[in-house]
């Protein structure tokens, strides 16, 4: 037999079961591939023996894993679970290894088996179970809590297609294809047969007539929630949290009657139907639009994590009334809203407690945070089809609201519209309730996710919450993301440079960020600055090679990137940013070749989904991908400008493009971006920010020094009255802003292709300007203007770049978690011995 790769005495010995000179991790990986695979050592490609790989290092976190929920029950402390319809994971490996403490050691035991790392790191497929920031922001808390060893379990969907994968037509359109991202089985996951939870859908509720409130509701359909498990190493701990998904399953297979009188199809209509509920993962985000399939997917998920939650309490034998002790849950946003009635249905229905008393338990157990205060977002379902779906939810959404609004009137006695404003139900035809309000009421806090955020929250959305239950209901809670993935992992170049520099222990920096400041003592050196302006090259080249071999793209690693990564939206304002590239393209055409010498090289970065039905978004898009077209190959412009729309935007690629920027955008409409996260990343890579005076930027601005950010924009309070003008006093966009309209005539005059085919995009510019994008284009240019000239010094362009990486340790989620669970969850670190 001929022997694939790597040294034939180590599989030999791997497939013996010899322990004699064979290390247990080689040992490992090939039983894995004989045992688990079933294949032959002769077979295996990247692939199998990234599975084996995987299912190796999976042996360790399962018995972390094992160790840490016999150790949280047996210690029976509170413990916190975070409600997220989205946790966008990204890959597994490379993290596992590195929180693991064996990322050395996997690497010289595959270089043995003849595999080379990297390769079979890449043969992994994203878990890309989340749309954006909301997503991810859950991913990078999973992190943080099993790396502080907190009892904080996640619970979401298992959708058996994540985000859908972006393509781009030659033309400029995206085009979108499924995500099958379990195909090719997960190692990732455990099945857990053994838990699973029956859901009820529709059927009749009806009060029972004792005036206790209960009431019974039975019928309708029945569908199986079963557990998924995935296991969440921490960093240099063996504390391994959960992540439980759920799958929604047929209670039977198929309906027996049906079935047994010949209608076959009626027999397994059911059967999809229960299934359908975890099959996709819907792809917008900022947005709230009343699909029936989406509130089962709310429901299906609440119901049966809660049933969980509750009967893991009741494992420790303490009564009902002290639920709130053991237990906190946060909302990530309204999506998980349903839990408060249906705790108060399992409450007072099931564990006959008093209304009022099992009112107090779910106000005492739940936090609420919210993401946006953009009004698009704000989650509201009709009431016909709560009822139809959930008669008995929607009876104690009444009910709630009923007295609510009692509480409300005696402390505001005949404010009839305040009244209107604060119910949880919004009149019109049909009715609808007001998810945030429901969650405001149901939570004992509410915060948002960064200082602007959080008091845009209190002043607008939620004022008349704050006049009624008084500000202390209300908080901040500044996101953070987890410097494990977002430096170690993705930027191992920068973090070995960092531990060498700080010389002390990698993981001691990396579980307290503010260790960083300690490079501050090495700006003025300029042998470290060489340095950490060579990992900046080494990134850039990493990434110039990544576009050559996945795209076939050259691309200048001598130039300035620039880049501007996040979902589609206009309130991100990608068009201000293609509009401002082509501003430069004009430029550079009115130059004469001597005069462009002195044009310092810059690449433009774009990538990012649009919802399959935002056709604005979608225009944009078209828009990048032409200029990119026509200014790459003009001849003229091509060495001193070329623009890059990278399809397929995900965790990993962020990986990619994150350590290699030199400046990044985040250039939001003032008040628009709750907090933004990959501001947070860039940073932390050594990349500089352009932005406008919004969200986390401020706060960034605020550790960095005003010097080492470049903001341009009006801010947040000038907002409405500009908006109010443009609807109510237009001026054309050649008074406002000569260059906006100059770049606006350029696109219209098919410049760019497609004569024509921009003008919808254009005209939410020309007319109502929503976004303000006239109002701040010329400040945008002063400031791109300004990143021009920094980048040309060098020196000083390095000592910000450094002074940028040593202030962002308040950025990382550790700090974040920790705030939740000291502030609101009330939970204790326990290390797992
Ligand atoms: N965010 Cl409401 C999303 O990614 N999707 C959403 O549907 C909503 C918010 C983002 C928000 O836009 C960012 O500013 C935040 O940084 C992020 O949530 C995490 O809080």
């Amino acid at each position: 037999e001929k022997w694939p790769r790597g040294e034939e005495k180590v599989w030999k010995d791997g497939l013996r079961g010899l322990d004699t000179g064979v290390p247990s991790i080689t040992k490992s990986i090939v039983n894995h591939v004989q045992t688990s695979l079933a294949r032959q050592p002769h077979e295996i490609d990247n692939f199998g023996a990234y599975q084996a790989a995987a299912l190796s290092v999976r042996d360790n976190l399962i018995i972390n894993w094992n160790d840490t929920q016999l150790h949280y029950s047996r210690t029976a402390g509170k413990r916190a679970y975070y409600l997220s319809l989205e946790f966008l994971m990204g890959r597994a490996l490379d993290n596992a290894l590195l929180n693991l403490g064996l990322k050395q050691q996997y690497t010289q035991g595959v270089d043995k088996l003849g595999f080379n790392m990297e390769d079979l790191l890449a043969q992994e497929r994203d878990a890309g179970l989340g749309n954006g920031g909301l997503g991810r922001l859950a991913a990078c808390y999973l992190d943080s809590s099993a790396s502080q060893e907190l009892p904080v379990w996640g619970y979401g969907l298992r959708y058996r297609y994540g985000i859908f994968q972006q393509l781009i037509s030659p033309d400029g359109q995206q085009l979108e294809a499924p995500d099958p991202w379990l195909e090719n089985s997960n190692p990732w996951e455990l099945p857990r047969i053994d838990v699973s939870y029956e859901v009820r859908f529709h059927g009749f509720a009806e009060r029972l007539p004792d005036g206790s409130g209960r009431a019974i509701w039975e019928g309708g359909q029945e569908v199986l929630a079963v557990a998924y498990d995935v296991p969440i190493p921490g960093c240099n701990t063996r504390n391994t949290n959960n992540l439980r998904l759920w799958e929604s399953k047929p209670k039977r297979g198929f309906d027996l009657n049906s079935f047994n009188a010949g209608d076959y199809e009626r027999a397994v209509e059911s059967s999809n139907s229960a299934a359908a509920i975890t099959s996709v993962l819907y792809p917008n985000d900022h947005t709230t639009f009343g699909k029936e399939l989406r509130l089962k997917q709310q429901y299906f998920w609440t119901a049966a994590s809660l049933a969980d939650i509750i009967r893991r309490f009741k494992n420790i034998g303490k009564p009902i009334t002290e639920f709130p002790q053991y237990v906190s849950i946060q909302l990530n946003d309204t999506h998980p809203t349903l839990a408060v009635p249906e705790l108060m249905r399992v409450l007072v229905d099931e564990e006959e407690v008093p209304w009022d008393a099992a009112w107090d338990i779910v106000t005492e157990t739940f936090f609420f945070t919210n993401h946006t205060v953009l009004p698009e977002a704000l989650e509201t379902w009709p009431v016909p089809l709560m009822q139809h779906l959930l008669p008995r939810h929607m009876q104690i959404i009444f009910d709630i609201n009923l007295s609510f609004l009692q509480s409300v009137e005696r402390k505001f006695p005949g404010d009839k519209e305040r009244l209107a404003r604060m119910s949880l139900i919004e009149e019109g035809i049909p009715q609808n309730v007001r998810m945030a309000h429901l969650a405001c009421i149901g939570s004992r806090k509410v915060n948002g996710v960064a200082e602007l955020h959080s008091e845009l929250v209190q002043t607008t959305i939620l004022k008349d919450f704050v006049d009624f239950y008084g500000v202390s209901k209300f908080g901040n809670v500044t996101n953070g993301i987890t410097p494990r993935r977002w430096l170690d992992q993705c930027n191992p170049g920068l973090s070995r440079l960092i531990t060498l520099t700080l010389d002390i222990e990698k993981s001691i920096w990396l579980k307290d960020l503010t260790k960083l400041e300690g490079l501050l003592d090495y700006v003025e050196d300029e042998d470290f600055r060489e340095d950490w302006a060579a990992v900046k090259q080494a990134n850039k080249e990493r990434l110039a090679h990544h576009m050559q071999v996945t795209l076939g793209l050259n691309v200048n690693t001598k130039a300035l990137f620039d880049v501007q990564i996040k979902r589609l939206h206009e309130y991100k304002r990608q068009t201000l940013n293609i509009l401002g590239v082509i501003h430069r393209y004009l430029k550079l055409k009115s130059m004469t070749p001597k005069e462009r010498k002195t044009v310092t090289p810059r690449n433009v970065f774009f990538a990012g989904k649009a919802a399959p039905g935002y056709y604005i978004a979608k225009l944009t898009i078209r828009l990048i991908v032409n200029v990119a077209r026509v200014v790459n190959s003009d001849p003229d412009t091509k060495d001193y400008l070329n623009v890059f729309f990278l399809p397929d935007y995900s965790v990993t690629l962020a990986e990619v493009l994150i350590p290699a920027s030199d400046i990044s955008q985040h250039i939001s409409t003032a008040g628009t971006e709750a907090s933004g996260t990959s501001n947070m990343k860039f940073c932390l890579n050594g990349g500089l920010l352009l932005g406008t005076v919004d969200g986390a930027n401020i706060e960034i601005a605020e550790e960095v020094g005003p010097s080492n950010v470049f903001f341009f924009g009006h801010l947040t309070p000038a907002v409405e009255d500009l908006r109010y003008q443009h609807v109510y006093h237009p001026v054309p966009v050649e008074q406002k802003s000569p260059a906006l309209a100059q770049v606006l005539d350029a696109v219209s005059s098919g410049l760019f292709g497609d004569r024509g085919v921009y003008e919808p995009l254009l005209n939410t510019i020309r007319q109502g300007d929503y976004y303000l994008i006239t109002e701040d284009f010329d400040s945008y240019i002063e400031a791109l203007r300004m990143v021009d000239e920094a980048y040309n010094d060098r020196t000083e362009w390095i000592k910000k770049s450094i002074r940028t990486t040593a202030k962002m340790g308040k950025f990382s989620s550790d700090r974040a978690i920790q705030d939740y669970a000291q502030e609101y969850w009330n939970i204790e670190s326990t290390k797992v011995k």
